[in-house]
This record gives C-alpha cells, sequence and structure tokens, in this order.
C-alpha cells in the first residue's frame, strides 16, 4: 500500500468512525457529536441559547456545539483518531475529539450545570480529566482513582456546575505520556455570570503542544520525553498558525495552556501585557505587572491582556529559538566557520541534491533542500521583506486601524508610514573592524584607557 493510499483509508476511517457512532450509541438520547473536519480558526460561537457571554477565537480551531435539556447544558465529545493538517504539506495521524486535535474548545458561563458525554473510538481505554475545576471528586477523571477507564465502545458521562468563570483545559488521565503526545486536549473557558464582567473586545486561546515526528512518517513517537521536532499552537506550527488580528484600540485577550513537557515564555512585540488570569482564578489588579514575556510552564494556563494601540504586523511567538523551528534540522551540525567550499560537490556525487548548509550562520530561511515526504523546512514563511526564517511556535498579532467589530480576516502585510521603517546606510563606508585583542589600542602598547575602564582616571581629559 502507497503513503497516499494509506492516508486517504485512515482519512475514511476517521469519517466512518464520526458519521456511525451516533446512531449506533442511540441518538434518541445522546446528544449529538459535531465533527470539524478542518484545521481553520472557526468564528467565534455566538450562544444560540443559555446566558448570554462574549464567545472567544480558538485559533486554527473551533467551539463544541451543546444542547440544552431540562436546563442542563450537554456536549458530546468524541475520543478518537483524527488527521490534523500541522501545516499545508504536513498531516499527522494523531488522537482528538470530534475530528480534530486539539479538540473543541467548550464554552460555558458560571453557574452552568454542565453534563459531558465522552465516547471512547480509541483503540484503548481513556478518560478525561477537567484541568482546574472546581467539581464532585468522582467527576475529576482520573482513571483508577475517581472512575474505572472508559473501555473502548463505551459512554461516560461527567456532569458538574461550573463553579467559577476562568481558563481552564480537558485532558485524558489515563495513559496520559501516549495520549497527550498523540494530542488529546482542548480548551475550557467558563465566561462570567455577568459578560460585563472581565470584558475584552477579542479573546483568543489555544494550547501548547509538541510532537516527535520523524520526516517521511505520520504519527508521533509517543515514548519522547524532551526531544520533541514540533513546537505547536493548537497543534498548528508557523506559517499555518492564523494570525491574531484586532483592531486597533481595541482590548484583547490572550489565554494558554501548557501540556507540553517543558515551559514557554511567550512573547509579544510592540505592546506590553498583564497576566490577568491562570487556571487557578483571575488575578487581582493589585497583583498585577507590566510585562513583554510570560512562561508558560507545563500544566500551567495563562491569561494575558493588553490594549492593542499599536498598529502593525506584531511578531507573538515562544522565546526559545529552538520552539520556532520546525522539524528539519534540529539535529543540523554547527558549521560557522568552517570552509567547506568543494565539499557539497564531492557529496553531490553520493549524495544527489546534498547542500551543506550554516557556513555563515544558520541561513536555513532561503535553503531548498529536497525534503523527504510529509515534513517541513526548519525555518519558513515569507513577509513583505523577504524571507521569515521561523517555523514553531510563532505568530503574527495584526493590529489594524478601523477594522469592523468582530472581524478576524487576515488584512494583509501592514503598510508602514513613510519614514517608520528601518533602512540601509548607504553614505560612506564603515571602518574595516580591527582585528581581535589587537592594534586598535595605543602605539605605545599601554593599556587603552577606553578598554581599560576606569584605571587612570585621565581618560576623556
Ligand atoms: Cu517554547
Amino acid at each position: 500500500m502507497t503513503d497516499s493510499m494509506k492516508r486517504r483509508s485512515f482519512l475514511q476511517g476517521a469519517a466512518l468512525l464520526g458519521a456511525g457512532m451516533v446512531s449506533k450509541a442511540g441518538a434518541a438520547t445522546l446528544p449529538e457529536a459535531p465533527v470539524q473536519g478542518s484545521a481553520a480558526t472557526a468564528a467565534p460561537l455566538v450562544p444560540p441559547n443559555g446566558r448570554p457571554y462574549n464567545p472567544v477565537v480558538t485559533l486554527n480551531g473551533w467551539s463544541l456545539p451543546w444542547r440544552m435539556k431540562d436546563g442542563v447544558k450537554e456536549f458530546h465529545l468524541v475520543a478518537e483518531p483524527v488527521v490534523r493538517e500541522l501545516a499545508p504539506g504536513m498531516h499527522a495521524n494523531l488522537w482528538g475529539y470530534n475530528g480534530q486535535s486539539p479538540g473543541p474548545t467548550i464554552e460555558v458561563v458560571e453557574g452552568d450545570r454542565v453534563r459531558i458525554f465522552v465516547t471512547n473510538k480509541l483503540p484503548e481505554h481513556t478518560s478525561v480529566h477537567w484541568h482546574g475545576q472546581i467539581l464532585p471528586n468522582g467527576m475529576d477523571g482520573v482513571s483508577g482513582v475517581t472512575q474505572p477507564s472508559i473501555q473502548p465502545g463505551k459512554t461516560f458521562v461527567y456532569e458538574f456546575v461550573a463553579k467559577h468563570a476562568g481558563t481552564f483545559m480537558y485532558h485524558p488521565h489515563a495513559d496520559e505520556m501516549a495520549q497527550m503526545a498523540m494530542g488529546m486536549m482542548g480548551f475550557w473557558v467558563t465566561h462570567p455570570k455577568d459578560p460585563r464582567q472581565h470584558a475584552v473586545d477579542r479573546d483568543f486561546v489555544f494550547l501548547l503542544s509538541a510532537y516527535d515526528i520523524e520526516p517521511g512518517s505520520y504519527t508521533p513517537k509517543v515514548n519522547t520525553m524532551l526531544d520533541f521536532n514540533l513546537w505547536t499552537f493548537n497543534s498548528r506550527v508557523f506559517p499555518a498558525i492564523d494570525p491574531m488580528v484586532v483592531r486597533q484600540g481595541e482590548r484583547v485577550r490572550i489565554r494558554a495552556g501548557n501540556l507540553t513537557m517543558t515551559n514557554h515564555p511567550l512573547h509579544v512585540h510592540g505592546h506590553t501585557f498583564e497576566v490577568t488570569g491562570t487556571d487557578g482564578g483571575w488575578v487581582r489588579p493589585s497583583a498585577r505587572w507590566p510585562e513583554v514575556t510570560t512562561d508558560v510552564a507545563v500544566g500551567q494556563m495563562r491569561a494575558i491582556e493588553f490594549v492593542a494601540d499599536n498598529p502593525g504586523d506584531w511578531a507573538f511567538h515562544c522565546h526559545k529559538s529552538h520552539h520556532t523551528m520546525n522539524a528539519m534540522g534540529h539535529d543540523v551540525p554547527t558549521l560557522i566557520g568552517v570552509d567547506h567550499r568543494g565539499v557539497a560537490e564531492k557529496i553531490n556525487k553520493l549524495v544527489p541534491g546534498y547542500m551543506v548548509m550554516g557556513e555563515k550562520g544558520g541561513a536555513m530561511g532561503g535553503m531548498r533542500m529536497p525534503l523527504p515526504e510529509n515534513t517541513l523546512p526548519m525555518m519558513t514563511g515569507t513577509g513583505q521583506f523577504g524571507e521569515i526564517e521561523m517555523g514553531g511556535m510563532f505568530t503574527l498579532l495584526k493590529v489594524r486601524e478601523g477594522l469592523a467589530r468582530g472581524d478576524y480576516r487576515d488584512p494583509g502585510h501592514y503598510r508602514h508610514p513613510k519614514g517608520t521603517v528601518a533602512y540601509e546606510w548607504t553614505g560612506e563606508a564603515p571602518p574595516a573592524p580591527s582585528a581581535p585583542g589587537g592594534k586598535a589600542g595605543r602605539a605605545d602598547g599601554a593599556l587603552d584607557v577606553r578598554r581599560g575602564g576606569a584605571s587612570t582616571g585621565h581618560e576623556g581629559h
């Protein structure tokens, strides 16, 4: 069987699972389990019933519709194998919920009684833990401790009151290492009872997840502890992570939860923000301080807020430089300063198409190496000024004047006002750099006071 055939039959299998599920389980009692086929950012889900709230925008994701039954909000999650497009050109065989990894965002209102049906279509047992919720012990989803595992083919019901507003997530508490390495996770937002409380104009949410998928293969290695090669926002990598589009002057919240094996210092350009919430609740205004980077440790969630008062295309990314790279290149040797003229030609006789990389730096953005099937270049993306050389956990915050309320469409490249872009110096050439440790000091060989610091006290007289 060819790889493309395998992929097609895998996709068909996933679709059948989704379609067949409701009738098999009995449509009369179970709520529908909507399936999402696309990795695009869905429009915010405006609540059709129940109490009003300001819906969030799940980056490259969607929110799960519910049904109201006798005053209870009923959701249906189906744990199942899915195919996720990490970026055009690369698909991954993951496990997720309702057709995607991560699963859909669940949005409820403080005080809502919530009933969640979880159907297991995985080849092994699972459970769902509702991270951050204050609930009865038996609803906490820890296999073996608070419930038996949900066996393949079975459906379990969780029911509790969403007691406090805030930022939460869900994930399995059964064979966790494998199931989270396969992408099983989802966001949960409990909105405040009063929609004016903690109100913002745009509220973006996503989870941080990491995968170890060898170039040319489709399934993550689930036993990897640290050496992941794909660092994602919501199981997407740059340049396929949608930009966060906001109107100039709007108050913006970005919420992120970390289900990888390491911390991620999230960094925004052009603005300062405050951490206003965690998975433990809201931060008191008196306890907030300004930041441009906030670390999100493993198992933590952070909500940051700022007024988007600075128009432009602003980078928003994890500050670990290895986390803004994709699969190819993590194991490439350092060649800075190595003169390898002629080496490529020699190797080319053995390996057609081989290129030597990085003599003057990393410089892989512009490389057009032949890639194995189903992987991504290490650094990629093109902006209006050329190569972006990023991957992984990187996207753009696009702040624009005069956007309509709720318009999230990509406005294209920022048009810089005249005279506000860094430019090349075209006057006289800079002096040649002096040799290290050498002749730049005084002719008599004595210590150069400019470099010697406060030793003489005569400098500048
Ligand atoms: Cu990171």
